[in-house]
């Protein structure tokens, strides 16, 4: 082999466009990877002016994947702002809402979006289903595993594989060596692959009965956008009243159904054939969370199930205290992104004073490679203390660990101990693929905890959901500043809300994406994607780059969140003006 340059454009089973470009030395082992987000974003251009009350409405259209969390951490942001209190069931149902996200991201990433990186789909056809079957009761008590139903799933894939059609699983490297499952594992996870798109649509009611539909349902600045109308005299006219209760019951105990009897098992399943993974695409090593799911008050983080801070060097024995709000601890550089700052390249920007100032330098297209010697994404650099940081499920799984939780010390005890492999084993691709796994598992039994203290709330007459207080801007004081945190699927997420005479004269989001996927910073240090690429491990076919694939999939990409639009001119493709 020779020394190559590696392009995967686009990354696929993401939402949004990235660009993964590595050298590799000639046994084929990466020695320098950069990631390029390849489109721009514009929404934090488009909020200059705006009434902050409607800012969660257009932000929220940042991304459709993780679909509400914009919304969430935009009204928080203003309500930061004005030191605006919430009543606690309006914490209860933003809870509820935050954590059906999650659980519907993570089993949508771990079946559609990355099994496929592990999961050989045809290898599937020579499967035997009666040992599926069996296989599949070994694991777990899920209904469906007869053989018949194997059968079934087997005959659909043949069919599909026949017609020379794949559609859905088309375009992958079917065959290649690195798959390691049997043909039977095979078989059981493409069964659950189609079983979790039918899970995926029923489960997305809880979204509706709070929110009024998904993708992005409602919010409000103060509180939660609907109003209890159950119960004893209750008018039952709006969609949060006995019946919705009931129908949110159902989807939580269906998500808890789906986690304990399918994903677990799978995961856990899975990663048994690839043990080597908990030993790869291992990446910075510093972990930042901003904490999130309030028991009470959001202002109280003792309460919060996920505590805030920051782990350094894979050292877990202690939590850095995180402020956002710290000019010292957070910045934004663009040294190697296509932006400019006024006060030049090298500078980074508290986002209270972050800039949006586009100006792209890459080759035109059609080009070969990105100028990865200078500016290079769409992505801005966020750094805390001048480090580079993974946020996401591994850095939450570490952090209430870390603060000792006691269902999380338990989750991974078990699945480390099933899998025979030490705690450091986590700091990996498969590591990041496991911690999301038992992450879901956390939230939906607490999920089930803030429904019965919603539920029992509402019992004993306490209705309220939306705090008027400082709705009118007649309140507000003239000049404010705030920022609203929360933890996204795909990590801790920031946005930062200045306030003018009513109207917001800067807004800045710092999303968990750019912190992953962002380029190098001026002191050269890569971001997490690339960090975690170059891992020392030689790929087996540099032209079938399917290692790349899955430490990227790993950390669950979204590019849309992180950064909207651009034309081959380098030129924001659109204009958006909405009066
Ligand atoms: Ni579009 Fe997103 C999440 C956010 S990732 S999916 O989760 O915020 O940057
Ligand atoms: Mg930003």
């Amino acid at each position: 082999m020779s020394s190559e340059r590696i392009v995967v454009d686009p990354v696929t089973r993401i939402e949004g466009h990235l660009r993964i470009e590595a050298e590799t030395d000639t046994d084929g082992r990466i020695t320098s990877a950069y990631s390029s987000g390849t489109m721009v974003r514009g929404l934090e251009i488009v909020m200059q002016g705006r009434d902050p009350r409607d800012a969660w409405a257009f932000t929220q259209r940042i991304c459709g994947v993780c679909t509400l969390v914009h919304g969430m951490a935009s009204i928080r942001s203003i309500e930061n702002a004005l030191d605006y209190p919430i009543p606690p069931n309006a914490q209860l149902i933003r809870n509820l809402m935050s954590g059906a996200q999650y659980v519907l991201d993570h089993v949508m990433h771990f079946y559609h979006l990355h099994a496929l990186d592990w999961v050989d789909v045809v290898s599937a056809l020579k499967a035997d289903p009666q040992a599926t079957s069996e296989l599949a009761q070994s694991i777990s008590t899920y209904r469906n595993s007869s053989p018949g139903y194997f059968a079934d799933v087997q005959k659909n894939v043949k069919n599909l594989v026949e017609s020379g059609q794949l559609g859905i699983f088309a375009n992958a490297y079917w065959g290649h060596p690195e798959y390691k499952l049997p043909p039977e594992a095979n078989l059981m996870a493409v069964a659950h692959y189609l079983d979790a798109l039918a899970w995926q649509r029923d489960v997305a009611k809880l979204h509706a009965v709070f929110g009024g539909k998904n993708p992005h349902p409602n919010f409000v600045v103060g509180g939660a956008p609907t109003a209890f109308s159950g119960g004893p005299g209750g008018s039952g006219q709006t969609s949060l009243n006995d019946v919705g209760l009931s129908v949110v019951r159902d989807v939580i105990l269906q998500m808890q159904e789906f986690i304990d009897q399918v994903y677990v098992p799978d995961t856990l399943a899975i990663a048994s054939f690839y043990k080597d993974w908990f030993q790869r695409g291992e990446g910075v090593g510093n972990f930042l969370t901003c904490g999130d799911f309030p028991a009470e008050g959001y202002g109280d983080v003792s309460s919060y199930l996920i505590p805030p801070g920051v782990i350094l060097d894979r050292d877990v024995s202690k939590i850095h205290p995180l402020d956002l709000n710290d000019p010292e601890q957070i910045q934004e550089y663009v040294s190697r992104s296509w932006y400019e700052y006024k006060d030049g390249k090298n500078v980074g920007l508290h986002p209270y004073d972050g800039e949006t100032k586009l100006n792209y330098t890459g080759p035109k297209a059609p080009y070969q490679y990105l100028d990865v010697e200078n500016d290079y994404s769409w992505l801005k650099s966020p750094r805390w203390r001048g480090k580079p940081m993974e946020v996401g499920p591994l850095a939450r799984v570490l952090m209430m660990y870390a603060a000792g939780h006691e269902q999380t010390r338990e989750l991974a005890t078990m699945a480390l101990t099933q899998l025979d492999l030490p705690l450091e084993a986590m700091f990996s691709t498969m590591g990041r693929t496991a911690a999301r796994t038992l992450e879901s598992k956390i939230i939906a039994d607490n999920m089930m905890m803030w429904y019965e203290t919603l539920v029992a709330n509402f019992r004993a007459g306490d209705l309220k959901t939306f705090n008027e207080e400082l709705w009118h801007p007649n309140r507000w004081p003239k000049h404010a500043k705030g920022v609203g945190y929360m933890e996204a699927p795909r990590g801790a997420l920031t946005h930062y809300a200045v306030i003018d005479n009513g109207k917001l004269s800067n807004y800045q989001a710092v999303v968990p994406t750019t912190w992953n996927a962002g380029p190098r910073d001026p002191e050269g240090q890569p971001g997490p994607y690339e960090a975690a690429l170059m891992d020392n491990h030689q790929m087996h076919d540099v032209n079938q780059p399917l290692e790349i694939l899955r430490t990227i999939h790993s950390f669950d990409p979204c590019l849309a969140c992180a950064v909207h639009m651009v034309g081959p001119d380098g030129k924001p493709g659109v204009t958006v003006k909405v009066s």
